[in-house]
């Protein structure tokens, strides 16, 4: 066996799952699912079932997942999914990569009192939110006290749209932001893969993989050391795949003073990141 494969199966072996006894963050509602209490991460996983999930511990802290299917109703799930389909205002974001204009592949709105930035392009503060984000927000703050000021909504409006491999790791998401992530409409997979150490130089072959797929209603919550040490995407399928919504709350900060770049891709990070490459 190479050393590196070695060190794969000693990494896939370390990150052991437990269920969290009292969620930290995502507070109040505990849940009961937590079967996979003995379990262990492999190199390629799938979480299909709702319960907590410890998906890595590091000197940067503990990850975790919380996963909710049916967190709503097919009935409040299907009137929600028309509602924002036909009313929110979608638009398609221009980025910029190493200094290159690109169309990002989905259709994007943003809600909440500050801009958003994130690939060299800001989204502007919109103060104007539905009165259906409101109540997913409120629902999301009784359920776990959870104080989310903002929301990223995405269109998938086919399998060809997409999200790149990324952390939410801008300087204004403060340091272990929790995101809070719900789905509507077409199933997507979500894909997590932990980053690797730096001695693997950024190559990702042999790091642990997570997929979970998202159904209509379901809830994600990303927590703790989830943006630092994991990127996720959804990436293009080639099959016939309905329009998505997926709704990212979280809670935007005035970014910091001193913030930097990473080296590859530009994102902005924070300060105590300078010459990480995410
Ligand atoms: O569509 C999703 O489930 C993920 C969206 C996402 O990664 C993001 O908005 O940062």
């Amino acid at each position: 066996m190479s050393d590196k494969r070695q060190r794969a199966r000693v990494q896939g072996s370390w990150a052991q799952q437990k269920p969290r006894a009292k969620p930290q963050t995502a507070g109040k509602e505990k849940l009961l699912n937590t079967s996979l209490s003995q379990s262990k991460i492999r190199l390629f996983d799938l979480l299909d079932s709702s319960g907590d999930y410890e998906i890595s511990s590091e000197p940067s802290g503990v990850s975790r997942l919380c996963l909710i299917h049916n967190f709503l109703s097919t009935e409040e799930a299907d009137w929600m999914f028309s509602k924002l389909l036909h009313e929110l205002p979608w638009s398609q974001k221009t980025n910029y990569r190493l200094g290159e204009a690109y169309e990002e592949p989905r259709l994007t709105c943003w809600f909440g009192d500050l801009p958003y930035t994130y690939s060299h392009s800001t989204m502007n503060a919109n103060t104007q939110w539905p009165s259906e984000l409101l109540s997913l927000r409120s629902l999301l703050h009784q359920r776990f006290s959870l104080d989310l000021n903002s929301v990223l909504c995405n269109l998938y409006r086919s399998g060809h749209d997409s999200i790149g491999w990324h952390s939410d790791d801008e300087a204004s998401l403060g340091e272990h932001p929790t995101i809070a992530s719900i789905s509507l409409g077409d199933t997507r997979v979500f894909s997590l893969r932990k980053k690797p150490a730096p001695e693997e130089h950024g190559d990702f072959t042999y790091c642990p993989h997570i997929k979970v797929p998202l159904s209509h209603g379901t809830l994600l919550i990303m927590e703790g050391a989830t943006q630092d040490d994991w990127q996720h995407q959804v990436a293009k399928e080639y099959h016939d795949r309905g329009p998505r919504i997926n709704l990212t709350f979280r809670t935007i900060h005035q970014e910091p003073e001193g913030g930097t770049e990473c080296f590859q891709c530009e994102r902005r990070t924070l300060p105590k990141f300078a010459g990480f490459v995410c």
